[in-house]
């Protein structure tokens, strides 16, 4: 068994999509163990994206992320890391495979309606983030 970290994001969110996105995770075969809706402040997207701080669309990126209320979850499953990258699909929406979350509802390569991590310790990383113990259910 695996961890991994979601966030529905802010375009998702404003949609109204966190029940059809949390039906493709749980068909999927991912459990939800830790769930709750929050507004990001401007410092929590920065430190959560810290990696891309350099980047040209760091400045866009953190203040859409801070735009709305967005969904964040801790799944677990068998390989499900992998599992949730496979299902969200591409960064960018033209280049996600059918089926995907992305390519499903994605707006623009930004507003791409979905986070996963990208690895095991980028995981554990990102769930304490957001998470205490008493948030995550065993
Ligand atoms: O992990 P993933 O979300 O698929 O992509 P990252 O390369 O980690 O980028 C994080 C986030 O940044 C991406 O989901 C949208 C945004 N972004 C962007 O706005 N423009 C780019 N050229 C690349 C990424
Ligand atoms: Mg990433």
């Amino acid at each position: 068994m695996e961890r991994t970290f979601s966030i529905i994001k802010p375009d998702a969110v404003a949609r109204n999509l966190q029940g059809e996105i949390m039906a493709m995770i749980q068909s999927a075969g991912l459990r939800i163990k830790g769930m709750k809706m929050i507004q990001l402040t401007k410092a929590q997207a920065e430190g959560f994206y810290a990696v891309h701080s350099a980047r040209p669309f760091f400045g866009s990126l953190v203040e859409y992320m801070c735009s709305g209320p967005c969904v964040v979850m801790c799944l677990e499953g068998d390989n499900a890391v992998q599992k949730y990258r496979d299902l969200m699909g591409a960064t960018n929406k033209d280049n996600a495979a059918e089926g995907t979350i992305r390519k499903k509802y994605a707006l623009d390569i930004e507003k791409n309606s979905c986070h996963g991590s990208d690895g095991q310790d980028t995981a554990a990383v990102e769930i304490a983030y957001f998470f205490n113990a008493l948030e995550l259910v065993g």
